[in-house]
């Protein structure tokens, strides 16, 4: 018989991911605790199936038709199975509400959830991050014929009432830089508001709502004059003749997200609030799904993981197995090093948006949540496509080869850090996280996740990098374009630091519960060095490029 590899098996998502027990264990109630194992559990086997289902089949992508037989525009989409199961998945076990729940626990038991579903969900999580973000927009901007109408369909827990939300802003001339936005908001005859002009990059054109930023008719130019408003894309089972869609995107990974060019011929719109300063209005979108994003990417990075240590026990190579090769238990070691301290970060911000939201926070904690969010977008982005490319190699061939389901991981990965701000645009608004008092509020916070840890080594190193980082910070805090330019460095030193400290308490109480692993974990974690600071040489750099 001619040799047959076993294909790797899927450990459960959420019986076997013991980083994820830990935090919940650590951090909830114990009444909190109980009563989220169940939605946990279910979504658990809900990510299990998907994977098998997803080895099982042909993969299929959304197909929009835009014309009946009958010459009529219909601009029809078909989803995929897991995109027809997302409404009734979402509030079957809470997803979206669970965040909204009157608790400082609440933003955590939500992404508990969000970190299980997303990647059986194939990225419905991403309407339904926008669909969080409006939600939390929609209260923070106080418009209570909203809050009334939006609201009770974001937080659903009702297939058949629930609306998705999107967030149009990204436009031809740009999607880092809004200020240029060419979609005018027009008043008709009756003081109704109408958008007019083309989204170039709308995730969630199947929702019902949106939010979308556009410029009032007369007013200025840049972002300051832009102003937000809510839209409805549905005129009963209807998409509304207004809204447009001229194609869907052919994308390099998220191919299940029927992510959409779209145009607008007078969509009745309402404003949030004033008629300008929309990006700071659209601010809550952004911070809430670049937690989702971060969220997702360390998702991401829990299935590679385990897909890959799954692996290294079936395969055998140069007469024993994977998990017995040195070099190989290596690369694993350092994967899991790196995702424990990704995920205690991702969670960390997950928490403590809720205890801001809640008012439950130490004063310095609101600048911290500030800092934090870029810090964890940017990082977990990256980390997750350098983790999914490593996650293939552990397969050798076999992680290039479609139908493994191994490669889509990477291809997936590649959008986390692209969407909902670049790496440069987030390194770039951590240095409006860190004007004021952002990095006293780091330093305070990690004194704190370190107090009780027995690794003199890691807390040393953490304290020694931290005041390095702010010796650079002070040095090159009026140079404008070298800040910039060292950004990125400074933003991945602060994400470590940040990560480590973090996995620094976790470990604490782990070892107290007779877990060592995720002390060492932190051990060797930190020994890949957490100073990531960069000063630039604008001459070198100038000659380079020219
Ligand atoms: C599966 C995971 C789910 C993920 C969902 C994925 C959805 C995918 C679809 C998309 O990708 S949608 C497109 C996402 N686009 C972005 O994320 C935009 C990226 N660009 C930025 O973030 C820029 O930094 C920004 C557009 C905000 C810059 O705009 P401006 O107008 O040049 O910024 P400015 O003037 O510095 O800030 C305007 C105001 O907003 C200021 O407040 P004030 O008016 O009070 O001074 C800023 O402080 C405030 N602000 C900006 N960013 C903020 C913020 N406030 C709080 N938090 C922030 N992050």
């Amino acid at each position: 018989m001619a040799f047959l590899q076993d294909p790797p098996q899927l450990p459960h998502p959420y019986r076997s991911d013991r980083s994820l027990r830990a935090l919940l264990d650590r951090t909830l109630p114990a009444e909190r605790r109980a009563a989220l194992d169940a939605d946990l559990d279910a979504l658990g086997d809900y990510a299990l199936m998907a994977w098998q289902r997803a080895c099982s089949t042909t993969r299929r992508k959304p197909v929009l038709t835009q014309w009946d037989a009958w010459g009529q525009r219909v601009d029809r989409i078909e989803l995929t199975p897991a995109w027809q199961e997302g409404a009734a998945m979402t509030t079957r076990h809470a997803v979206l509400a669970a965040g909204h729940a009157d608790s400082e626990h609440a933003r955590l038991e939500e992404f508990a959830r969000v970190y299980l579903y997303h990647l059986a969900s194939e990225f419905y999580t991403c309407p339904l991050a926008m669909t969080d973000g409006a939600a939390t927009a929609i209260k923070a901007s106080g418009n209570r014929e909203l809050i009334e109408r939006a609201l009770p369909r974001f937080l659903s827990r009702d297939a058949s009432t629930f609306w998705l939300s999107g967030q149009w802003m990204t436009e031809n001339v740009g999607g880092s830089d809004v200020g240029p936005t060419e979609t005018i908001a027009r008043q008709d005859a009756s003081g109704q508001w109408r958008l007019y002009g083309r989204k170039w990059f709308s995730s969630a054109v199947v929702g019902e709502a949106a939010l979308a930023l556009a410029r009032p008719e007369g007013a200025g130019h840049g972002g300051a004059a832009l102003a937000l408003f809510y839209v409805e894309t549905m005129d009963g089972a209807r998409r509304r003749p207004e809204l447009i869609i001229d194609r869907l995107k052919d994308k390099l990974g998220t191919q299940e997200l029927p992510t959409a060019e779209i145009h607008l011929d007078g969509l009745p719109a309402w404003p949030l609030g004033e008629l300008a300063h929309g990006v700071r209005q659209v601010a809550p979108v952004l911070n809430i799904t670049r937690t989702w994003n971060a969220v997702c990417a360390v998702a991401s990075m829990a299935r590679a993981i385990a897909l890959a240590r799954d692996f290294a026990e079936r395969r055998r190579a140069f007469g024993r197995p994977l998990i017995e090769q040195p070099l190989h238990t290596q690369t694993l070691a350092d994967m899991q090093a790196q995702f424990e301290g990704a995920f205690a970060l991702a969670f960390e911000v997950a928490h403590l948006l809720g205890r801001v939201e809640h008012g439950t926070v130490a004063p310095h904690e609101v600048a911290l949540l500030r800092l934090l969010t870029p810090l964890a977008k940017l990082w977990t982005g990256k980390l997750a496509v350098q983790m999914c490319s490593e996650a293939l190699e552990c397969f050798g061939g076999a992680g290039y080869i479609e139908d493994t389901g191994v490669p889509q991981l990477l291809r997936d990965a590649q959008v986390y850090p692209i969407w909902e701000g670049t790496t440069n645009v987030l390194s770039l608004d951590s240095l409006r996280g860190l004007a004021g008092d952002g990095l006293d509020a780091l330093r305070t916070a990690c004194t704190g996740w370190l107090d009780g840890n027995d690794d003199m080594h890691a807390a040393n190193a953490i304290r020694q990098t931290l005041d390095v980082a702010a010796r650079w910070l002070d040095q090159h805090a009026t140079a404008r374009d070298t800040l910039e330019a060292g950004a990125r460095g400074l933003a991945f030193t602060l994400a470590r630091c940040a990560g480590a400290a973090l996995l620094a308490r976790q470990a604490s109480w782990s070892s107290r519960h007779g877990d060592r692993r995720p002390a060492a974990a932190l051990h060797r974690f930190v020994g890949h060095g957490l100073d990531r600071l960069v000063t630039p040489d604008t001459d070198n750099t100038a000659l380079l490029l020219s």
